[in-house]
């Protein structure tokens, strides 16, 4: 199995007085001081029990605290497993128990949010950030090496059956991800990349491997502020960032008819679909949108549309990266140019299954290659267009909801006989969940329904609508017809 030095310990020889990390309240840290900095907070985690293998759950916003913390996993030898800070603590505590986590470590903004989550989940030990910078350094082994098939992060997404699944990255994930985004995207010397997405998503988290494999200073923002964003990518000698078509809408919007630096080279988008009015008035704007197509299972970036096709090709996600494949899959065969089928790819970059769960591997993986769900057809240069996303999956703004994890949270409600879920379009978000629900008594009010959601789902989750029906749309086996709530709603006017 292959293996190369720790790449953060390699970038602070090879450019050890380079800024690695610059944040937006002014902190700077070279690539020496933050292998120093993540060094010290490995034999620091390490003095509360942490041992290599161990599976360590972060529960932050964006910080340089964040950043040596996944660097300090990663000289331990333990697996960081990443949440997301606005899912709700009894969604986190599943992904706790799901991913066998032994201590969650988290930020002093998310005290109350972890705490409770330890306290719903099998995992009994936590620590802020500051308890961890506390502790005394201890004894311990740092990894000079990453092995490339050891598991380095796991990262959950939504299912279609309501339960998220774990996603397992290696170190050669990451690094082959890292090296094939470079590939395609080329490096420059005075590259500066922008994130602005959380770092609990694998498109923020990709920028920190990015930086270290390419000794390329981060401007890392706590969270996506449009004002601070703006200001960094006209004056902050900003050459790339990442986000997602929501931030796009706002930055755009900011702009107002001006134009962003000449040195700015890529505005990389992606996390859901890129919808064409948007990539129009980009192109008005001068923009360099790069459009991607990529997901958690994919390390990221795997198919990208290059520079040289953005106009002649508006709309479509590009070709896959040089290391990747993709094929359009219809009935078990490959379709042919212009026919839309099921999106299928391979590459080193790619997840090798999720975590212990055989009956999801199952389904997703075929001699090496991933069933996306997405569909997606190919025209006749090769070009990929992402025509609709997995079966029933709602984005908004970047945030996958599946409709069975709101109906199964509502099938225990009081007053709720049964619950149908679909997306609908929104100007702010792209979609949003809306509900249809049959009451099972005539005192259910749309209030009790918003409040007993709030308590349970992430706040992006909570339907933006409630709607009450005599019985929900069934096919002859009984199974929900989603497109006739869809038919619906549009009766009712939405
Ligand atoms: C878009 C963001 C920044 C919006 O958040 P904002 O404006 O900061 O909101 P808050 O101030 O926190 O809250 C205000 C109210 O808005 C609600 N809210 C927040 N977010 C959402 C949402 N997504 N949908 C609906 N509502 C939302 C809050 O609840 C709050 O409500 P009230 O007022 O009622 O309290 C934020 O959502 C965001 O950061 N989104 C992006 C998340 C992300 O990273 N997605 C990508 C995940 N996918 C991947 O990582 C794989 C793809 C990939 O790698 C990639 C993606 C993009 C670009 C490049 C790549 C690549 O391949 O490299
Ligand atoms: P996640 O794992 O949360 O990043 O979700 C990835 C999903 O977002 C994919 O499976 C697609 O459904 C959708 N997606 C990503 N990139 C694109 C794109 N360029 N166009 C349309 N949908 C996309
Ligand atoms: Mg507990
Ligand atoms: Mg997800
Ligand atoms: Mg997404």
């Amino acid at each position: 199995t292959e293996v190369i030095p720790h790449w953060l310990t390699k970038q602070a020889d090879l450019s050890p007085n380079k800024t690695a990390i610059e944040t937006s309240d002014g902190e700077e840290l070279t690539f020496q001081q933050l292998r120093d900095q993540s060094r010290s907070l490995a034999k620091k985690i390490a003095a509360s029990g942490v041992r290599e293998g161990n599976h360590v759950a972060l529960l932050a916003a964006n910080s340089s605290d964040m950043v040596a913390a996944i660097h300090a996993l990663s000289y331990l030898g333990a697996v960081a497993v990443l949440l997301n800070v606005r899912l709700s603590a009894a969604e986190l505590a599943y992904q706790l128990n799901d991913a066998e986590v032994s201590c969650l470590l988290y930020d002093e903004d998310h005290t109350e949010l972890a705490l409770s989550a330890v306290d719903q989940a099998d995992c009994s030990k936590s620590c802020s950030f500051q308890e961890i910078y506390d502790q005394t350094e201890t004894t311990v082994a740092l990894q000079e090496e990453l092995v490339l098939d050891k598991l380095f992060t796991i990262i959950y997404t939504s299912g279609t059956t309501g339960f998220p699944k774990g996603v397992e990255h290696t170190y050669g994930n990451h690094w082959w991800s890292a090296v094939s985004s470079a590939l395609n995207l080329g490096l420059s010397k005075n590259d500066k990349w922008l994130a602005s997405l959380p770092l609990f998503h694998v498109g923020g988290l990709s920028l920190l491997v990015k930086s270290v494999v390419y000794g390329m200073p981060v401007h890392l923002m706590k969270k996506f502020d449009i004002d601070l964003a703006h200001q960094a990518i006209i004056s902050g000698n900003i050459t790339i960032v990442s986000v997602v078509a929501v931030m796009l809408e706002r930055l755009i919007k900011k702009l107002d008819g001006g134009r962003y630096p000449d040195s700015f080279r890529c505005m990389l988008l992606g996390g859901g679909p890129a919808p064409e009015p948007l990539l129009e008035k980009a192109k008005v704007h001068e923009i360099p949108v790069f459009q991607t197509y990529g997901m958690t299972e994919t390390s990221s970036q795997i198919v990208t549309l290059s520079p040289d096709y953005a106009l002649s090709k508006l709309g479509s996600a590009g070709k896959p990266l040089v290391p990747a494949q993709l094929k359009i899959m219809l009935d078990g065969k490959p379709a042919p140019d212009g026919t839309v089928g099921e999106i299928v790819v391979k590459g080193p970059m790619v997840t090798k299954g999720y975590y212990k769960n055989e009956s999801a591997n199952g389904k997703a993986f075929h001699d090496g290659w991933l069933a996306t769900g997405d569909l997606g057809k190919l025209d006749e240069d090769g070009f990929l267009y992402v025509m609709d996303r997995r079966k029933d999956l709602i984005i908004s703004g970047g945030e996958n909801i599946y409709p069975a994890e709101i109906e199964s949270v509502l099938a225990g409600m009081d007053g709720v006989k049964e619950a149908g879920v679909i997306g609908r379009e929104d100007d702010q978000w792209g979609q949003v969940p809306v509900v249809f629900i049959v009451p099972s008594h005539s005192d259910l009010t749309k209030e009790q329904v918003f409040k007993y959601c709030r308590e349970r789902l992430a706040k992006f989750k909570v339907p933006k609508q409630v709607y009450f029906i005599a019985e929900l749309p069934r096919n002859a086996s009984n199974k929900l017809v989603r497109h006739k709530l869809v038919d619906l709603l549009e009766e009712a006017g939405s």
